[in-house]
């Protein structure tokens, strides 16, 4: 069997410790009298980097000459956090670089934190992306990432008197973890014009002539997994300007300034994450980013492809690839528009391999009409006029096929054609993905449900019920328990008798025969406090609010949306606060102490988003300095969420809110996370929430609220019957309106949605059923045996929820591939 010892591995701390002092001194030319701690988090970075490096060769070398199938997962967003921490653990070598830099000088966890996150996405759907190729390389499947090497990940956030404000994440200056490709390089045209001629045997093909060429520069970062020598590689592409550093004959001719400019124009694309979750917004330089990503990732597999002298019917044995949503749907375009236009293929052929089975899988992340993404079609013609044509023609010979099915229904042609005949039309990218995949998969079960009934129903009919599939999302145990909560892991290893169950989640089963032992409840009750406590001390030093560890720690953290629902969150806590400020002191006293803690970004040009941070702030502002209070009730809006923060915070939960109106969250995957970290949810039934409560038991989490089959008519009610407010919410609205928080002009616009448009996200009515069932986690909290008990076993039952079983599931319903062990 491999052992780590015959690869990665350093033989001692004191080995480890050569590497690191080696590395001062040579690669960062710094002696060690002068080492700091950005200079030994860089030495030691380098120093497993360089042990990296040889797994990972030998892994790639492996997938090339056994020439095994591989899987594509493209994506817009990789968000990956730190890599050390993540490379120490996965290698197993935490321990030896522990005493190495301790004996250096340094604490650990001072190094780790010196690393800048790499952030190259906005929540849920980049975060998965970063799970799943953790899972990927644990699992030892022949697996690459595409995606785009931004210069400014997702923006910083702020918090300036109590607003948000957004500051550039400039994370590049220093990062050891990736690999300049200056070899690896492809020519990406934009723009130009298509001419069609007739070739020496007198077929007419198309030409896709002048415009621009952007060239793409790979950037690889290797991707370690858990105890296994795999090291698999995300590809990441980077824009420069074609023709070298400048054009040469401008320069000459004294045009310096346009040639630059153009230098400039070229590196845009690669520039900046859209900073937009659950929203599309039609910008060129989007639709760029897309293209230009898509066609170097497939021009880069075709080349791969194309060195085994294989057939070209061959392909899709050869070549899975994952859309994650339809931000990468032109890969379908641009596949047909390489077979046809430069390999010479037959249309029907080479639209045969592109749907070939298994080739392209779609997997979509909403149901949100405003996320579904649609571009003009005169921007597409005018950015990639032969795309646009290949577009028509896939459309052309799918609605065909579709009359033929109904010929007596001209409605289903004009609902379900890729191009929606409005003004100005628009290519329907989601159409496009489920006409060229061969299978589409929502996110949880209730999701893929809801998608196969609503906004592609039509679709099922056409295709079939096969085409649709599910495959709940996961997390990956290695980052969110090992990683994030040592001491839990290292708990669970001792009663386990191994750390296996990092690779086979579903073990953690076995901890349900231990909930009655006294002991190990006293360990895992001590294990949350102490998180609580780095937690506290955290609040402390970023707030300067001091919060007390044994008080009921409440969290919701993600994406600020008004359909996750931070308003409720909010205004539940106003009525809170009301209720113990209307309480005789003696009363008073026997409330249970609560800290409600927030966190997240608003999308910059998501106005209602922002107002809502900013009423969480003032609201903290009043109730934090409120001595009636004292520690009765503290808010706390945490600064900047990003994944190293949620290592911190998701440990540290009592119970965390997953709140959004029913029908909207098309998973969520925090709240898997923090029920793996022994924390309980409140949480409404929507996304993934469902199947966490059919698989932990409805003892063991807070369910409220109203159900999705019943939003529709709600709604209905809303805008066409009477709509009274739930009078505790009315209560809260006056205070508000009274200027209790300040800024009663900026808050108006919150309690107008409510009041006065309608509702839509269902705040009213769902209110009561939300405060009655917070009264209730109350109650649970006071008896600390139940709930630890509580705890172990929600635990015990999560197994299902790893990132592992997500990606088997993948790869036999959906890529058919199979794991390619080294066994060297
Ligand atoms: C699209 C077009 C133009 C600009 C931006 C976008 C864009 C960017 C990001 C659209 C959507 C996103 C991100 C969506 C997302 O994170 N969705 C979440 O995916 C998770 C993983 O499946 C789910 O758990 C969440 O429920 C879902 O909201």
């Amino acid at each position: 069997a491999w052992k780590r010892s015959q690869t990665a591995a350093f033989k001692s701390s004191d080995e480890f410790e050569k590497e690191v002092v080696r590395h001062v001194e040579t690669s960062l030319a710094r002696s060690m009298f002068n080492c700091d701690e950005k200079a030994a988090y860089s030495a030691t970075s380098l120093a497993f980097r360089d042990r990296l490096i040889l797994d990972w060769n030998k892994t790639q070398q492996r997938q090339t000459y056994r020439d095994s199938k591989r899987v594509y997962y493209f994506s817009l967003e990789f968000l990956m956090g730190r890599a050390l921490d993540n490379a120490m653990l996965n290698v197993g070598m935490k321990d030896t670089a522990k005493a190495g830099l301790a004996d250096l000088g340094f604490r650990i966890e001072d190094i780790i934190g010196q690393e800048h996150d790499a952030a190259l996405g906005n929540g849920g759907l980049g975060r998965l992306a970063a799970c799943f190729l953790d899972s990927l390389a644990s699992l030892d499947f022949p697996a690459w990432g595409y995606g785009l090497r931004y210069r400014y990940g997702i923006f910083k956030q702020e918090i300036i008197d109590g607003y948000q404000v957004e500051v550039p994440d400039y994370w590049l200056d220093f990062n050891p973890w990736e690999f300049p490709r200056h070899d690896v390089t492809v020519d990406v045209q934009f723009f130009g014009s298509v001419k069609k001629v007739t070739n020496e045997e007198g077929k007419s093909v198309a030409i896709w002539e002048g415009g621009e060429i952007v060239v793409a520069v790979a950037y690889d970062v290797p991707i370690p997994g858990y105890d296994t020598p795999t090291t698999n590689n995300l590809r990441l592409w980077s824009s420069k300007a074609s023709g070298g550093e400048f054009d040469f004959q401008k320069f000459n001719s004294g045009d310096y300034e346009s040639s630059v400019a153009e230098q400039q124009r070229a590196e845009t694309i690669s520039n900046v994450l859209y900073p937009n979750d659950n929203l599309e917004r039609g910008k060129e330089l989007r639709l760029k980013q897309q293209y230009f990503w898509v066609a170097a990732s497939l021009y880069d597999i075709v080349r791969r492809f194309k060195k085994s002298k294989r057939a070209w019917r061959e392909f899709p044995e050869q070549v899975a690839i994952q859309l994650n949503d339809t931000h990468p749907t032109l890969a379908i375009v641009e596949l047909q528009r390489i077979l046809v236009d430069v390999e010479g293929l037959e249309w029907d052929l080479a639209w045969e391999i592109v749907t070939g089975t298994p080739q392209f899988g779609y997997t979509n992340h909403t149901v949100l009409p405003e996320a579904l993404e649609k571009w003009p079609v005169g921007l597409v013609q005018h950015l990639l006029p032969r795309h646009l044509q290949i577009i028509y023609d896939i459309n052309l010979f799918f609605l065909q096929y579709v009359e033929k099915q109904f010929p007596d229904d001209r409605d289903i042609l004009t609902r379900v054609s890729i191009i929606e005949e409005s003004q100005p039309k628009m290519v329907r990218m989601a159409h496009l993905a489920i006409v060229g995949s061969h299978k589409v998969n929502g996110v949880a079960e209730l999701h893929s449900d809801l998608i196969k009934t609503t906004i592609f129903k039509d679709f099922v009919e056409i295709f079939g019920p096969d085409r649709f599939t599910n495959v709940t999302n996961g997390i990956t145990p290695r980052r969110w328990l090992h990683q994030a909560n040592p001491r839990l892991s290292e708990l669970i290893a001792s009663k386990l008798g191994s750390h296996e169950f990092l690779k086979d989640l579903s073990q953690l089963n076995k901890l349900e025969l231990l909930v009655q032992d006294k002991e190990f409840k006293k360990e895992w009750a001590e294990i949350k406090f102490a998180n609580k406590v780095r937690l506290a001390k955290y609040i402390k030093e970023t707030t300067g609010v001091n919060v007390n560890p044994s008080a009921l720690f409440d969290v919701q953290v993600k994406r600020i949306h008004e359909y996750k629902r931070q308003q409720l969150n909010i205004f539940g806590v106003i009525h809170r606060y009301l209720t113990l400020k209307a309480m005789a002191p003696a009363e008073r006293k026997k409330q249970l102490p609560r800290v409600s803690i927030f966190g997240g970004k608003a999308a910059p040009g998501y106005w209602m988003a922002k107002q809502i941070i900013h009423l969480i702030n003032a609201v903290g502002s009043v109730v934090n300095n409120d001595e009636d209070i004292g520690d009765l009730l503290k808010v706390i809006f945490l600064e900047d969420y990003n994944v190293s923060k949620a290592e911190i915070i998701c440990p540290a939960s009592d119970i965390s809110e997953h709140i959004s109106t029913a029908g909207t969250e098309a998973s969520g995957t925090s709240n898997m996370k923090f029920v793996l970290n022994g924390g309980l949810i409140i949480g409404t039934c929507d996304g993934a929430n469902i199947e966490i409560t059919r698989e932990v038991g409805e003892n063991n989490i807070f369910l409220f609220g109203n159900l999705s089959e019943d939003v529709e008519d709600l709604r209905h009610a809303h805008t066409y019957g009477s709509h009274t407010i739930d009078p505790d919410l009315a209560k809260v609205f006056e205070e508000i309106q009274k200027g209790t928080f300040g800024s009663v002009h900026d808050f108006s616009a919150m309690i107008a949605a409510v009041k006065d448009h309608g509702d839509y996200y269902l705040v009213s009515d769902d209110f009561h059923s939300y405060i009655e069932t917070h009264k209730l986690v109350d109650e649970a909290y006071r008896n600390q045996e139940e709930w630890v008990v509580k705890s172990i076993t929600a635990v015990a039952r999560m197994g299902f929820f790893s990132s592992d079983r997500c990606i088997y599931e993948y790869a036999d319903g959906i890529w058919n591939v199979e794991p390619l062990p080294r066994r060297d």
